[in-house]
């Protein structure tokens, strides 16, 4: 039981590590990605009739946005529609496919883009993902932010 404990307390740091090590990357090929600290993570899980309207992510301390510090999504499970753009317009966004393993960053200049996802693609989700994990349906989203 202890055990277990300690290794539950351990998770969330193995995954502000990843998530620093992204960034890390992030800033060694684009600079305007300034090196985060992150000390927020938000878990989403969609099902496969999940969607999220376009919005700007801006709940972060004034500082934090106006450094455009990045936030860094990964995503896990099923392919999701992701949108993103200037305005709230869906008619105008930029569509892209997130696969289980991809990872997407916003910072600098796209830190405020409107984003969002339109639909989540059934049974996408790689094999082995499903195999080897029970995941269920859907789709897994984390994202990592620094207040
Ligand atoms: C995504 N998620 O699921 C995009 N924003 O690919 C988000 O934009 C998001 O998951 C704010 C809070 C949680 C999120
Ligand atoms: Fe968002």
């Amino acid at each position: 039981m202890d055990q277990h404990v300690r290794s539950m307390e351990h998770k969330p740091r193995q995954y502000q590590m990843l998530s620093k090590m992204i960034a890390q990357t992030a800033n060694s090929t684009a600079s305007e990605f300034p090196q985060i600290n992150p000390d927020i993570c938000i878990v989403n899980y969609y099902t496969n009739f999940g969607k999220l309207g376009l919005h700007q992510d801006k709940d972060e301390s004034e500082s934090s946005l106006t450094k455009g510090l990045p936030f860094i999504s990964i995503s896990i499970g099923d392919t999701a529609e992701f949108l993103f753009g200037n305005t709230r317009d869906k008619d105008q966004a930029t569509k892209i496919n997130l696969e289980s393993g991809d990872v997407l960053i916003l910072g600098g200049e796209s830190r405020l883009l409107f984003h969002g996802v339109s639909h989540v693609k059934t049974d996408t989700a790689p094999s082995w993902l499903k195999e080897e994990t029970g995941i269920r349906p859907g789709r897994i989203n984390l994202t990592f932010r620094q207040y």
